[in-house]
């Protein structure tokens, strides 16, 4: 069928069909008429029009303004059964933006996509069971059910077969689609894969497929469970930095990578003078910064544990932020300290670094610590965290450090800074 042409949708629109408002507005914006289109966006978003609402809640929450708008925005989208709207409405009611924090709300948003079928809410039930109990039956099955419609899903599904050393005909035939979308990190599940397959007996990896018990679901997720304190060790003193084993499951990692992966854009530096954000050659990676209209419940959950393991309100938490670096690529020696401007005054220094370390298939690619001469390489799941300030909140001039250029492969890595006060994006 031939998509309607702009003046039948104008007619339409002008006579108050809300749908062809929303359509007409997308229309005049690829089309280059932005004023127009703006026009009739929020036409159609007052009229109720789900995809209109979520499309102006999105632009309001990625320009930082309006979050009070952008949430009731949400709720109108979600009351009229838009999915997306309802997910992202999750995260803001977990979050505390633009209404009350409730985490028990939130997640009974999500449960109630998931089970009218919605494969990304599946998926994200799937990882947040997952975060809490490795082995959790009810969290395989979702996966199973989500991974043949949803790329997380199925990247997922397979990094967790190559942990179990399985791989039957299903895991192969999802990471032949992973490969012919262009996932990123299809080419380490393979090679992955192959070691893991050649190493170790099979393991039974899918689940029963037997009714899932929704209340169940929603029972596991409810409490806010608390987090067991972690077992850190020394890197050096001087810096102050320490290292938590195993933080994340490689399920969580790959995880990260696969909902980073589709926002990946080249890596920005603050200029100390001006306080600026740049492009630089001294940084040649890729980023993904995970706002919130990029977040999910469970990158929620990712964030909270980074909080918990650095022992720092989340709510001082920067946005996490998954840095993909190729072959040659580096981040010179740099402190993370900011200057004095506008970015300080979000929340005062960043006092912290958290750095999650997503896979370990690469050579080079150390983080370097230049006054001790320390480098390290974390394995898939292990966190290194280190100050950038000294106790007196003064920037600590020994915290110069370096990612080293990858020689072979691509390093992934979750990176997030804390400020010393609540961060206001
Ligand atoms: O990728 C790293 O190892 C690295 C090294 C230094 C990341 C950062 N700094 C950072 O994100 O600040
Ligand atoms: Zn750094």
């Amino acid at each position: 069928m031939m998509p309607p042409n702009i003046s039948e949708l104008r007619n339409r629109a002008e006579a108050g069909e809300p749908r062809a408002q929303y359509l007409l507005a997308a229309a005049l914006a690829s089309s280059g008429a932005r004023d127009e289109a703006d026009q009739w966006l929020h036409a159609a978003a007052k009229n109720g029009e789900a995809d209109a609402s979520y499309t102006l809640a999105t632009r309001q929450l990625q320009t930082h303004k309006g979050a009070a708008s952008a949430h009731e925005l949400l709720k109108g989208a979600a009351q009229h059964g838009s999915t997306v709207a309802r997910r992202l409405l999750a995260v803001l009611v977990a979050e505390g933006i633009g209404a009350e924090a409730d985490w028990r709300g939130a997640v009974s948003l999500v449960v109630a996509a998931a089970q009218e079928g919605d494969a990304s809410a599946q998926r994200e039930i799937a990882m947040l069971l997952l975060l809490a109990d490795a082995d959790d039956a009810d969290a395989v099955h979702l996966l199973d059910r989500a991974a043949a419609q949803d790329a997380v899903a199925a990247a997922v599904c397979v990094r967790r077969s190559i942990r179990l050393g399985a791989a039957d005909t299903r895991i192969r035939s999802l990471l032949q689609n992973l490969g012919a979308l262009r996932y990123p990190n299809a080419g380490s599940l393979t090679a992955a894969l192959k070691q893991a397959t050649l190493s170790s007996s099979p393991q039974q990896v899918t689940s029963s497929h037997a009714a899932l018990d929704w209340e169940r679901v929603q029972g596991k997720l409810d409490g806010d469970a608390p987090l067991a304190p972690p077992v850190v060790e020394e890197l050096c003193a001087a810096p102050d930095a320490k290292i938590i084993r195993g933080a994340f499951s490689a399920e969580a990692c790959e995880y990260v990578i696969a909902c980073a992966s589709r926002h990946l854009a080249p890596s920005h530096t603050v200029d100390p003078r001006t306080g600026a954000s740049r492009q630089d050659a001294y940084r040649t990676s890729l980023t993904a910064t995970l706002g919130p209209v990029d977040l999910d419940l469970a990158l929620v959950a990712v964030n909270r544990r980074v909080a918990h393991l650095v022992g720092s309100p989340h709510g001082n938490g920067e946005f996490l932020s998954v840095l993909h670096y190729s072959s040659g690529q580096e981040y010179k020696p740099h402190f993370d300290w900011l200057p004095p401007g506008d970015d300080f005054d979000r929340g005062g220094q960043r006092v912290t670094t958290a750095l999650i370390y997503l896979n370990d298939d690469y050579e080079g690619g150390e983080t370097h610590f230049l006054g001790p001469d320390i480098q390290f390489k974390g394995a898939p799941g292990d966190v290194l965290i280190f100050q950038n300030a000294l106790p007196d909140g003064l920037p600590d001039k020994g915290s110069r450090h370096a990612s080293l250029p990858v020689t072979q492969g691509a390093k992934w890595l979750g990176s997030k800074w804390f400020r010393g006060k609540k961060y206001n994006f």
